[in-house]
């Protein structure tokens, strides 16, 4: 297992290359050209600043997330050949500078949603939290109003670019199927895959968060199923999952120690943290401890060791703990925390 944490960049983090150097066990950092928007290829120029900064701290950056996939792709639009050659070109750059793995995602609109960035925990901490009746009720664009409000930094998957186009893009998805999702996921893994893997790079999806549709809009990497299928589409060691133990773990059904054992060897990349599940639906994020949540952290960690993980870890989300003030999820100390964690799990099975 190799440890990474997620760094937005240079006077967009509040969390420094210094401070994330001293972790232990952080070997590299995971990165993205956040104002690059999806569909445009990354400049060498950026992508080379970005590597200056990471050597300086003896940090890798072999793991990207995301290079983000424009919405003509998802839709099967024409033009969505102008974006995949983009997104080659964008590939071929990033194995110049060592990059390993790329995690993506391909979920239509929305990436990730919540209802709350700060809903307090009964300890004091916050954390983010999703209500389901609130979202199963909620015109998605209060939704968008609610949280670009809440925010300080420009958050990956709520770009005001792409909110912008709010009502355009649900009338483009109003004829998109499941079925349509899929064949078009298909459709840019078969041009992507042979790139990635000419140039030994392992594509990584990342599962839709939360793990069913939203707003009407189709969502098709949810479980088990989904992640069999996925692999199916194209036969290749480049194509990958990223596996999100709290995207996946919003639904009690599904099972993720069983599906690190099952994927294994498919699994590039590793998110783990823990996710308390209501009987209601709604969900919020815990600290990383196994007692914490709904989801068996202790459990996963040992999954990963059985089956001699190899790939990249992060700890994913933390909550907002000490009074820091920081990115939504993205703080420094409960994610640090989460890195002891689950060193303390792993290490104990290197001892026994
Ligand atoms: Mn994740």
């Amino acid at each position: 297992m190799k440890m990474v944490f997620r760094w937005y960049g240079e006077g967009n983090d509040t969390v420094t290359l210094k401070q994330i150097k001293q972790i232990p066990g952080v070997e590299g950092i995971v990165w993205a050209l956040h104002d690059v928007p999806a569909g445009e290829e990354w400049p060498m120029d950026k992508i080379l600043a970005y590597k200056e900064q990471a050597d300086s701290y003896g940090l890798h950056l072999e793991v990207v997330e995301s290079v983000n996939i424009h919405e003509d792709i998802k839709l099967g639009l024409p033009s969505r050949d102008i974006y995949i050659d983009r997104y080659k070109k964008t590939i071929e750059k990033l194995a110049k500078v060592g990059v390993k793995t790329i995690c993506y995602n391909f979920m239509p609109v929305f990436d990730w949603v919540r209802t709350d960035l700060f809903k307090e925990l009964e300890d004091g901490s916050t954390a983010l939290f999703y209500e389901k009746a609130k979202v199963d009720g909620m015109d998605p664009r209060e939704l968008v109003d609610r949280i670009a409000n809440d925010l300080d930094f420009t958050m990956p998957g709520w770009e005001p670019e792409r909110l912008k186009k709010l009502t355009p893009l649900f009338e483009a998805y109003s004829s998109v199927s499941e079925e349509d999702l899929w064949s078009n996921l298909q459709y840019f893994l078969e041009e992507i895959i042979p790139v990635a893997e000419s140039n030994g790079i392992k594509m990584a999806i990342h599962p839709d968060d939360p793990p069913w549709p939203i707003f009407g809009l189709p969502r098709i990497i949810t479980g088990p199923d989904s992640l069999r299928r996925l692999l199916r589409l194209v036969d290749s060691p480049s194509n990958g999952i990223t596996l999100c133990s709290g995207s996946l773990g919003a639904n009690p059904r599904n099972d993720i120690s069983a599906m690190v054992r099952e994927f294994a060897g498919h699994i590039p990349f590793a998110h783990i943290r823990n996710v308390r599940v209501y009987d209601n639906g709604d969900f919020i994020e815990t600290s990383h401890r196994t007692s914490d949540g709904t989801v068996d952290i202790a459990g996963i960690v040992r999954a990963y060791h059985e089956t001699g993980f190899t790939g990249y870890a992060r700890p994913d989300h933390g909550r907002h703990i000490w009074d820091e003030q920081c990115r939504p999820g993205y703080g420094l100390y409960d994610r640090a925390l989460g890195i002891m964690y689950l060193w303390g799990v792993w290490d104990s099975m290197n001892a026994s």
